[in-house]
C-alpha cells in the first residue's frame, strides 16, 4: 500500500489518500484507509504537545486494525465491507456490551469513522472561513456538532481544553504546509468530496448492518 512520505510533510498529501480508499465497485479499502489516519496523527502531532493525548487513541485504534490485518485472516479484512462480512458471520463483534471481542474491527474503526466526519466538518469551517475566524472556536462546534455525543464527560473537557491550544488560522494554514491561504482553500475544494465520499460509504455500510452504536 502506498505511504505518506515522511520527509515532505503535508496535508495534501494525507488528504489524497483518502481518495485512494475507493476500490471501482465503492468498497473501501482498510489499508488506505489506515494509511490516511496515520497521516492525520502525524499532522496532530506537528499541532503540538497538547494533541498528543488525542493522538494517542488514534494511534491505538490504528494499531488495533493493522493486528486484524496482519493476523491469520487478514485478507477478511481488506475492505470495510469485507471486514464486516467477516466480523458478523463468524460473531466476533459484541453487539450489546464489551465483553469476549472488545477491540472488533467493527467497533474500532467506528470510532476513527466518527472521528473522520469531525474532521469533515472542521476542515469544511477552515475551507469556508475568513481572516478573524478562530480556529479554536470552528473545531469546537466540529467536535459539538459529531464526536462529543459520543463521548464522556471528561473527554469533552479535555478535548474542547486542547483546542483552545490551536495555532491561530494563519499559523493552523501554515502548519498544513500547501501553501498560501488561497491554494490552501483550493485544495481543501478538491479533497474533500473525497473525505466525504468515503465517510458516506462507511456511514451506510454501519447503517445497513445496524452497527452505528456499537459499544
Ligand atoms: C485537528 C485534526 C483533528 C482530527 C481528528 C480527530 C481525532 C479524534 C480522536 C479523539 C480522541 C479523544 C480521546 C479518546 C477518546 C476515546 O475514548 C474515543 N475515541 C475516539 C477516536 O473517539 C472512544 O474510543 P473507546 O474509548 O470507545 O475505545
Amino acid at each position: 500500500a502506498d505511504s505518506v512520505p515522511e520527509e515532505k510533510f503535508s496535508l495534501k498529501e494525507v488528504l489524497i489518500t483518502f481518495q485512494s480508499c475507493l476500490t471501482d465497485n465503492q468498497e473501501i479499502l482498510t489499508d488506505s484507509y489506515v494509511n490516511g489516519w496515520r497521516g492525520l496523527v502525524r499532522f496532530m502531532n506537528s499541532l503540538g504537545s497538547i494533541f498528543s493525548f488525542i493522538s494517542k487513541d488514534a494511534v491505538n485504534k490504528i494499531q488495533i486494525m493493522v493486528t486484524h490485518r496482519n493476523g491469520e485472516n487478514g485478507d477478511k479484512y481488506e475492505t470495510l465491507q469485507s471486514m464486516v462480512k467477516y466480523e458478523l458471520d463468524n460473531n466476533l463483534v459484541d453487539l450489546q456490551r464489551r465483553a469476549e471481542h472488545p477491540e472488533s474491527g467493527c467497533r474500532t474503526l467506528l470510532r476513527l469513522h466518527r472521528a473522520l466526519r469531525w474532521l469533515e466538518l472542521f476542515l469544511e469551517k477552515l475551507r469556508t472561513s475568513t481572516e478573524g475566524s478562530k480556529t479554536s472556536v470552528m473545531c469546537t462546534d466540529a467536535y459539538n456538532d459529531s464526536l462529543a455525543q459520543h463521548h464522556a464527560w471528561i473527554i469533552r473537557k479535555a478535548a474542547t481544553m486542547a483546542f483552545c491550544a490551536l495555532p491561530g488560522r494563519a499559523a493552523f494554514f501554515h502548519t498544513m504546509n500547501v501553501g498560501s491561504t488561497e491554494q490552501v482553500v483550493a485544495m481543501l475544494g478538491e479533497a474533500m468530496p473525497f473525505i466525504s465520499k468515503v465517510y458516506e460509504i462507511t456511514e451506510e455500510l454501519y447503517k445497513q448492518h445496524n452497527l452505528l452504536e456499537l459499544p
